[in-house]
């Protein structure tokens, strides 16, 4: 009895912490403003098929339309009220993508913006994506409906309203982030109100929620609404199954709010982590990597915001803009046992930099998709839980690694061709390099890696290779 009852606590404590993926699919994928009609398909044509646990869609509810003279992106984090329409699409479209994402076993996860309503200079009007009115000057917004008595400015103590010193706990939470008008997230209504929106998604079939902005939110009201989340849909998921939380929050150390504060809530967004991997592909080796526990965190080697110069990481982030070191760096990512992995899908902009910024990094949608990781996430499900093996190195830039008995990497990121005899810790036979190619039926179409019966492999690869690594695994030997 006591036995079964520590059973019960365990699993109720680690709820919200377990992405809900069917079992043996390990990451999910950022599609960043895509519409639900091509999602849908997305689901059916590939990610199903190719592995994918899970998506992360843009925020699906209803937002202010900027005018710039052009739509930007980042009207998107800027709500009017919680309908479910936006420039992805409608109610309608929104439900059937996730029908037919879940019934392939693809998951949907929901960019919830909660902690503020759309910028204060927004004006008033009805200019927004289902039409709603509003008025950000006397912060009415009568789809929710809130009025002014559920903003926070009453709390806040700077000059102008704003957060000016992240070094600062109350401002940082109770004033407004870019001027967008902060929700007083402690009141019983409008957690309620949130709550029923969350509450909605989860009935239509969603399995979890990005928290947007959770930095700007006490740990405690978080806490609140999460307790108020029905559980899954059991037309999809175990009853009793609990919404996967990942929380925004930025920490690069060297501020008054940290990380650890909102573990007991669900996972956060370990932005170390891109910035870190990051100058590893580039080279700069040894710094001390100083991460918060795997499982706790939800990691990236880019999101939507630092592949263009928003948000947290500098330099160091690797993104599309220069494809061969970002192809290593998720490759790494996938292999990698730490964290809970989503890869990023997102657009290309024309990018015009004056002084060093680029001024185009408001530019929003139509998209074309990127996707050369779609092995790699086939090999992360087939080592799921497989311990870190086999590490070797040059001493320099040419590397490998081993997932137990079931998968092994390498990586050559030397200005030199590499040839090496290594220990794969695999089964012997012929594998299929999933890199070059693929293992179709009883061939492959890629580089073929012969495994001895003590488990050593040869690899060649060579420096001027668009991709400068082979990947091996049990599920692509031939
Ligand atoms: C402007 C001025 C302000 C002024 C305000 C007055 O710049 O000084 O106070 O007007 O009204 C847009 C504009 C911004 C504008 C604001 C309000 O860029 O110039 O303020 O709207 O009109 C995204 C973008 C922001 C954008 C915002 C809302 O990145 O540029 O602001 O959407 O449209 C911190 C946070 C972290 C955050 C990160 C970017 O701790 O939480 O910054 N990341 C998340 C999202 C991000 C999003 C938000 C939070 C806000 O990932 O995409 O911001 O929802 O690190
Ligand atoms: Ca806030």
């Amino acid at each position: 009895m006591k036995l079964l009852l520590l059973f019960v606590f365990v699993g109720l404590s680690c709820a919200q912490y377990n992405t809900n993926f069917r079992a043996g699919r390990t990451s999910m994928v950022h599609l960043f403003e895509w519409r639900w009609v091509d999602i849908a398909a997305e689901c059916e044509r590939y990610l199903g098929p190719n592995g994918f646990g899970g998506i992360q869609v843009s925020p699906p509810n209803e937002n202010i339309i900027v005018s710039n003279p052009w739509r930007p992106w980042y009207e998107r984090y800027q709500p009017v009220s919680y309908k479910l329409c936006s420039r992805s699409g409608t109610e309608a479209q929104f439900r059937d993508m996730v029908t037919r994402c879940n019934n392939v076993g693809v998951y949907i996860y929901v960019d919830a913006i909660i902690n503020h309503m759309c910028g204060s200079g927004g004006g008033a009007g009805t200019h927004s994506t289902c039409g709603s009115y509003f008025n950000a000057g006397t912060k009415e917004f009568s789809g929710v409906p809130y009025s002014s008595l559920d903003f926070n400015d009453n709390k806040c103590y700077t000059s102008n309203g704003e957060i000016q010193n992240y070094g600062d706990v109350n401002q940082v939470r109770n004033c407004r982030l870019v001027g967008l008008l902060d929700l007083a997230l402690e009141k019983d209504y409008v957690r309620g109100k949130i709550a029923a929106f969350l509450n909605n998604l989860i009935s239509i079939g969603v399995a979890g929620f990005r928290l947007d902005a959770a930095k700007h939110m006490w740990p405690g009201d978080i806490s609140n609404i999460i307790s108020r989340l029905s559980n899954l849909n059991t037309q999809w998921f175990p009853s009793g199954t609990r919404p996967l939380i990942f929380q925004e929050v930025i920490d690069l150390g060297g501020e008054a709010i940290s990380a650890s504060e909102y573990y007991g809530n669900g996972r956060v967004t370990e932005f170390k982590y891109g910035a870190k991997l990051g100058n590893v592909v580039r080279k700069n080796w040894g710094e001390g990597w100083g991460f918060m526990p795997s499982n706790r965190a939800l990691v990236f080697v880019d999101n939507h915001d630092n592949q263009r110069g928003h948000g947290a990481g500098g330099a160091s982030i690797l993104t599309f803009w220069e494809s061969r070191l970002y192809k290593i760096g998720v490759a790494f990512m996938l292999a990698h046992p730490y964290g809970v992995t989503r890869v990023m899908s997102s657009y290309r902009w024309s990018r015009n930099f004056v002084n060093g910024k680029d001024v185009n990094d408001w530019i929003g949608p139509p998209s074309n998709s990127d996707g050369s990781t779609k092995n790699m996430v086939i090999f992360r499900n087939t080592v799921d839980g497989q311990a870190f093996t086999n590490w070797w190195d040059n001493g320099g830039n040419q590397i490998a690694f081993g997932r137990g008995n079931r998968g092994f990497i390498v990586f050559n990121n030397e200005s030199w061709n590499m040839d090496a005899t290594l220990n794969t810790g695999l089964p012997a036979g012929t594998y299929c390099d999933v890199i070059s190619g693929q293992k179709e039926g009883t061939r492959c179409t890629g580089v073929q890696v012969t495994v001895s019966s003590t488990g050593s492999a040869r690899f060649t690869i060579s420096s001027s290779a668009e991709d400068p690594f082979i990947a091996i695994h049990v599920n692509a030997k031939l």
